[in-house]
């Protein structure tokens, strides 16, 4: 199993300016006022891990440097990708599910079989953590191979205290081995586990008192999310969750108005949350406090489409109303089993109406936003963190127009060239 190849980099300080020179820059930066924020015919600097200067090559060619310089003749470079929003770990497999729904068995009959999300709970309980980690490389070598350097991962799957840790852990080991960057969630009120059948208000106190406390101990997760719908938990037991987690400091996030609309994005908003996720359900109140306090409005057109749902997220409001909008693949083993954000930006646009560079803001700039990294990730401006991506394209709308193909020809992460597999 390979840990991802990277160029050696020089230890800090010594390292010599990298320059791609040559280079068409789709920015994403909201500064450079063209479409893509493009740049064309300019150099991107790098030094250390950050973006040193972004120059003209006009006068790039009369400061010559010591610099190492990578002609890359005319291709694209993007901010590196950022799937906002995963179910990374898991175990088992749901295939099996998806074809009986196909052969028309109902949910219902699929749930009394033990199906559904407490099926990959049975399977993520009985599987160690290092069979959990060798289960869950290839999906995030996945997403690397098209171009993520930033991904969350939720827990969600455990739902004990042991469980959930065993999940987070996992996690945090895939930012550890790999090159890539990780912003673990703890998402313990994903369901109700069947030893709180019928008692979810008793789990929901189990998670606050048991659960919160020792993964905010061991840092194990920076956000805490909760499935707020009618076949999960209501917006009273999300709020005392979303409460518990702010008095530890850590952020929030939700999986709301994805199947009924429970107002779970205006309590989300009321918490300054970093973002509310699936929203097809979401009302003009809704989407007026999204605006109101700034918070993400994260797209999941994969569940969307696996699902065959009908109703859509009222896309056209969210722009109206300025509420920033990412998109995220939800790779999960039931309702978005994609370990594509290319197919995520592309489903967004196809299904959802967004513009390929609405899509591509989506993955990069927006998403940095709902991971609370806006400030450092998610575009091309001097200062931020150098994860990039060459694309060998004409035009950047081609990463998110054709699947099946990848056009990725380097893959730089904090400064340092990682192939991407
Ligand atoms: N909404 C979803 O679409 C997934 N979780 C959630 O809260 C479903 C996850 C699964 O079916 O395993
Ligand atoms: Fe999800």
């Amino acid at each position: 199993m390979s840990g991802g190849e990277c160029k050696e980099s020089a230890p800090e300080g010594t390292a010599r300016e990298r320059v791609w020179t040559n280079a068409r820059l789709a920015t994403l930066d909201p500064a450079v006022r063209a479409p893509y924020g493009a740049l064309e015919q300019h150099a991107l600097a790098v030094r250390g891990d950050k973006i040193a200067a972004i120059t003209p090559m006009a006068e790039f060619a009369r400061g010559i440097t010591d610099a190492e310089i990578i002609d890359i003749a005319g291709k694209w470079i993007t901010p590196g990708l950022i799937d906002c929003h995963t179910h990374l770990v898991w175990g088992g497999s749901r295939a099996r599910e998806w074809e009986m729904r196909l052969n028309g068995v109902s949910y219902a009959e699929i749930a009394r079989e033990g199906g559904g999300i407490l099926s990959t709970v049975r399977a993520t309980r009985a599987r160690s953590e290092d069979e959990l980690f060798r289960d869950t490389v290839p999906r995030l070598q996945a997403l690397m191979a098209e171009g993520v350097t930033c991904v969350e991962i939720k827990s969600g799957y455990g739902l004990t205290e042991f469980d959930e840790i065993k999940m987070l852990r996992v996690a945090r080991r895939m930012g550890k081995f790999f090159p890539i960057e990780v912003s673990p969630t703890l998402l313990a009120a994903h369901a109700v586990p069947p030893e709180f059948a019928g008692r979810a208000d008793d789990y929901v106190g189990h998670i606050i008192d048991e659960i919160l406390p020792t993964v905010s101990a061991e840092k194990l997760a920076e956000a805490v999310d909760a499935f707020c719908d009618h076949i999960a938990f209501s917006p009273a037991q999300c709020e005392r969750i979303f409460r518990a987690a702010k008095e530890r400091d850590l952020a929030i996030k939700g999986h709301v108005e994805q199947l009924s609309n429970q107002h779970g994005a205006e309590l989300l908003a009321s918490h300054g949350a970093w973002s509310a996720d699936h929203l097809e359900y979401l009302d003009d109140t809704g989407v007026q406090a999204l605006a109101k306090a700034g918070t993400v409005a994260v797209l999941l057109p994969g569940a969307f489409y696996f699902l065959r749902e009908k109703q859509k997220p009222p896309v056209e409001k969210l722009r109206a109303a300025g509420v920033p909008m990412a998109v995220a693949t939800d790779l999960n083993p039931g309702t978005s089993p994609f370990a594509s954000i290319r197919f995520a930006m592309n489903l967004a646009c196809v299904l959802y109406g967004l513009t390929p560079e609405e899509a591509l803001a989506g993955a990069t700039r927006e998403a940095a936003k709902a991971l609370g990294r806006g400030k450092r990730l998610g575009t091309l401006s001097v200062g931020k963190q150098a994860d990039f991506l060459v694309w060998d394209v004409e035009h950047p709308a081609e990463i998110v127009c054709q699947l099946g193909v990848n056009p990725l020809t380097e893959r730089i992460f904090r400064g340092t060239s990682c192939n991407p597999i």
